[in-house]
């Protein structure tokens, strides 16, 4: 449906002009307990949503929204299986991966836990043996290194998270991430490595995607050049994949081959078989608090009251901003070095999910959908990119993330973090006032002209939002937890929106010029089909440059 037909979007927009001209600095002024009633927390995470431009009155006619565009119902129509990615014709299922319950989900009929606690029982029996040193490289050797080739939900999942659990990952084994097809990134990689104690895991949901492959081939030849033998393979490749017969013809063997299937998005897919290294890193016993983590925040969302419902209001929150008050970006600030990869993996998430002009019946879009999603460690951002956020001219609400506590903690340098997080929510809401500079400035004996040049740079608006998200502790459950927060508050926005936030258009048409511009570079023919410039361009590489395939 057109949300912009609901009474309540209708009322938002009336309620919108109610907030030009207010400053959050009053409005914290006015209400003494505003700090304590805009909190909500589930599953060992706190959302402080205090900082932002809203009041009771914002938030229930958020809420209306919600239920008059039908989020309740689409958000049970997921957890039963049905078919809600309508152009693909699939199911969104996700969350059966993560499934600790006992009742069955059925896709066309048929039960998929099942099939789900297999790979998991493949998964962990194979994790066993390469962390325990019973699965070896052909000398007879454990494993020292894992290459985990693949791209876009293939890799930015399991690389996140690897990262994010450093302190839980095994010490033998060194992880490895080979995504961009630059020959630079896998050959760089190699060169690290003994063939010997190397095992490849080649993750790709098609097994088609030109990156990958190419890619697995380098590491296949290399593997190879070095002595091996096509027998050798079996012990140094595995495969994820729902395509088994390309599985087969790359040369890997049926039972090293971990399956998932098509109502797994590419992602969403990091609790499917595609967290296999992270299993290997972590262990099947981690692996098994991250996913119990993401079904706690399951449960919350199917059943907690919008108004505590962490993905609804964050959901809710960023719809105001980007359909209300005319904001089209989110700043993903995480304050741990450990979530150093999160800003991407949410950025994909997010944008490749909800980056849609089109609703689900076909109808084209005339709101804003979803945000353009940015960011690095907030920390190192204070010393870079937060300079536009006080000062720019855009509108750009960040969410700050904060573990309060996690492995390898320095007491003294989390102070600092902590200090860091809470100064910069506090001056972005806050600002300060001319009066304030002026002060500062005559304290520091400034005079004069210059002193009122300084004023106007010195002085910060305020009035800029944000979340702060407050992790009880950086470990596997709480990490799965706020995953999965970030997925359902991507459902929420697209249920709102009324589009399909999990087909991928766009990523499909990257693949599909591809292959033809590179049919141009390394063979005879031209690229007629393209326009002058591109033509220009091919014809410059050609020159240039000694390409083949
Ligand atoms: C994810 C996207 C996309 C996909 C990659 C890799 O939702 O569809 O990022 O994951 O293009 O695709 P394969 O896993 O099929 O190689």
């Amino acid at each position: 449906m057109n949300p912009t037909l609901t009474n309540a979007w209708k009322e938002l927009a009336q309620h919108a002009r109610e907030w030009s001209g207010r400053h959050l600095r009053d409005v914290f002024n006015a209400d003494p307990n505003r700090a304590q009633r805009y909190v909500a927390e589930a599953c060992g995470i706190q959302l402080d949503y205090s900082k932002h431009r809203i009041n009771d009155r914002s938030l229930q006619l958020l809420q209306g929204l919600a239920e008059e565009t039908g989020v309740r119902s689409r958000r049970d129509a997921m957890f039963a299986g049905e078919k809600i990615n309508n152009t693909e014709k699939r199911a969104v299922l996700h969350i059966a991966l993560r499934n600790r319950g006992s009742s069955p989900i059925l896709v066309d009929g048929q039960d998929v836990m099942p099939g789900v606690r297999k790979v998991l029982e493949h998964m962990s029996a194979f994790a066993e043996r390469v962390r325990g040193g019973a699965w070896t490289g052909r000398g007879g050797q454990p494993i020292t290194d894992i290459v985990n080739i693949g791209i876009g939900g293939s890799d930015l999942g399991p690389l996140m998270v690897c990262e994010a659990l450093k302190p839980y990952g095994h010490e033998r084994l060194r992880m490895h991430f080979v995504s961009n097809v630059d020959g630079a990134q896998i050959h760089q990689t190699l060169r690290k490595l003994d063939p010997n104690t190397t095992l490849f895991i080649i993750a790709s949901k098609t097994f088609t995607t030109i990156e990958t492959l190419t890619n697995a081939h380098t590491a296949r030849d290399w593997f190879l050049a070095s002595g091996a033998t096509e027998a050798d393979i079996a012990r140094h490749f595995v495969a994820v994949s729902t395509n088994t017969p390309a599985v087969t013809k790359f040369g890997i063997a049926a039972e090293n081959m971990f399956e998932f299937w098509d109502w797994v998005g590419g992602r969403y897919s990091l609790w499917s078989a595609i967290g296999l290294p992270i299993m290997l890193y972590i262990g099947p016993q981690h692996f098994t608090a991250l996913l119990d983590g993401a079904y706690a925040m399951d449960q919350h969302f199917r059943s907690a009251p919008f108004e505590r419902n962490l993905p609804v209001l964050m959901g809710l929150i960023g719809v105001w901003y980007a359909n209300f008050l005319g904001s089209p970006s989110l700043v993903i600030a995480p304050y741990n070095q450990n979530l150093h990869r999160l800003p991407a993996y949410l950025q994909q998430l997010d944008m490749e999910s909800n980056g849609k002009g089109v609703r689900a019946d076909g109808a084209k879009v005339d709101y804003a959908t979803g945000p353009i999603i940015w960011g690095e460690p907030g920390i190192n951002g204070q010393h870079a990119y937060f300079q536009l956020l006080h000062q720019g001219t855009h509108l750009i609400p960040l969410d700050f993330i904060l573990a309060l506590k996690q492995q390898d903690l320095d007491p003294k340098h989390h102070a600092i973090l902590i200090a860091s997080c809470f100064a910069q929510a506090a001056a972005l809401m806050r600002g300060k006032t001319g009066d304030e500079v002026r002060a500062e400035l005559d304290k520091a004996g400034t005079t004069g002209e210059r002193t009122e040049l300084l004023i106007k740079h010195k002085t910060f608006e305020g009035n800029r939002p944000s979340s702060m998200l407050l992790l009880e502790t950086l470990d596997p459950l709480h990490l799965g937890a706020l995953i999965a927060l970030y997925e359902h508050k991507i459902f929420v926005q697209g249920a709102v929106w009324g589009i399909n936030s999990y087909d991928q258009w766009g990523v499909e048409l990257g693949k599909q010029l591809a292959s033809g511009i590179e049919n141009a570079l390394t063979g005879d023919g031209g690229a007629l089909d393209y326009d002058a410039s591109t033509q220009r361009l091919i014809a410059l590489a050609k020159e240039r440059v000694n390409l083949k395939r």
